[in-house]
């Protein structure tokens, strides 16, 4: 901001009237702070005397910016004999400069001859800038964080399951078992495989046979384990001898036609076991005497 003062002189003859009361001249502003725009090019401050009009008085106008000792310029004041109000013209200086709200601080100081300064010794004039305020940059992008680079994922694919059994039939009380045997290809050989079956048949599970192997097995559906890097599992199936002349009995394992990672071979997906009773009938219940009586 460019401030500049001139000053101008204007007979009031009311102002004269009224402060003749007081044999000593009081000069001070006309008002306490003044609103200007940066681009309002003038601006006019009043000063004033009151009391006396009669002497020749003077007084220092001191303009200062932000803080009072940022003197900017001094400027004599005169008042003539008769002489009660002055008008001085600031001039603003635009500029393009976004540098916001600037305070002006107008001070009357240093009294002469017989003069004093009155209580409205310092005006402020507020100029407000005509620029808007700068855009702060926004905040640089925070760097990302870098993914680590994951090993290749090796997915296992679809493996086809087959079922066969050996022997075919054992003997009620053999102690033999039916070793039911599944075998996968290997395109799922690097994870553990669960095969699932249903079972049918005419034995019963805990009367007729035990289970044993890697299954889990309730007598009506089960589920084979491969075990990691296994291409066969096996269960087996063991019958519980008795005594009782039976029917020979058949344990039927159809495998799932597919699930997780597996595709049960079509025409190689069941196996059915028999177990053959080994007792022999009852003998037939023969007369060996008889007695009549008449
Ligand atoms: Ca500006
Ligand atoms: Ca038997
Ligand atoms: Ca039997």
């Amino acid at each position: 901001m460019l401030l500049e003062a001139t000053d101008s002189t204007i007979l009031n003859s009311g102002n004269f009237t009224k402060s003749i009361t007081s044999i000593t001249s009081v000069l001070e502003f006309w008002e306490d702070s003044v609103n200007a725009d940066e681009n309002q090019s003038l601006l006019q401050i009043p000063i004033t005397r009151t009391g006396s009009p009669l002497d020749r008085v003077g007084a220092t106008l001191v303009v200062a910016g932000d803080s009072t000792a940022d003197v900017i310029a001094e400027i004599p004041v005169i008042f003539e004999p008769f002489e009660t109000f002055k008008e001085f013209t600031v001039s603003i200086v635009d500029n393009d400069t976004p540098d916001g709200p600037r305070p002006v601080t107008l001070t009357l100081a240093d009294p002469s001859g017989g003069a004093s300064i009155g209580q409205r010794n310092e005006l402020i004039i507020n100029i407000q800038d005509d620029e808007p305020a700068p855009v702060p940059p926004p905040p640089p992008e925070p760097t990302p964080t870098p993914i680590p680079e994951l090993p290749a994922l090796n997915l296992p694919s679809t493996s086809q399951v087959s079922l066969t059994i050996e022997p075919e039939a054992v003997e009620e009380d053999s102690g033999n078992s039916l070793v039911y045997t599944l075998t996968r290809t290997p395109d799922s050989l690097g994870v553990p495989l669960a095969v699932d079956f249903s079972v049918g048949g005419t034995a019963i599970l805990g009367e007729d046979y035990t289970v044993s192997g890697a299954v889990r097995f309730d007598g009506d559906r089960g589920t084979a384990i491969f075990d990691q890097n296994a291409t066969t599992t096996q269960f087996l199936i063991t019958p519980i001898a008795n005594d009782i002349f039976q029917l020979d009995r058949t344990i039927e394992v159809v495998l799932d036609d597919s699930g997780f990672l597996y595709i049960a071979e079509i025409g190689g997906n069941t196996a059915t076991g028999t177990i053959i009773d080994d007792d022999p009938p009852p003998s037939p219940l023969y007369m060996t005497s008889a007695t009549v009586v008449l």
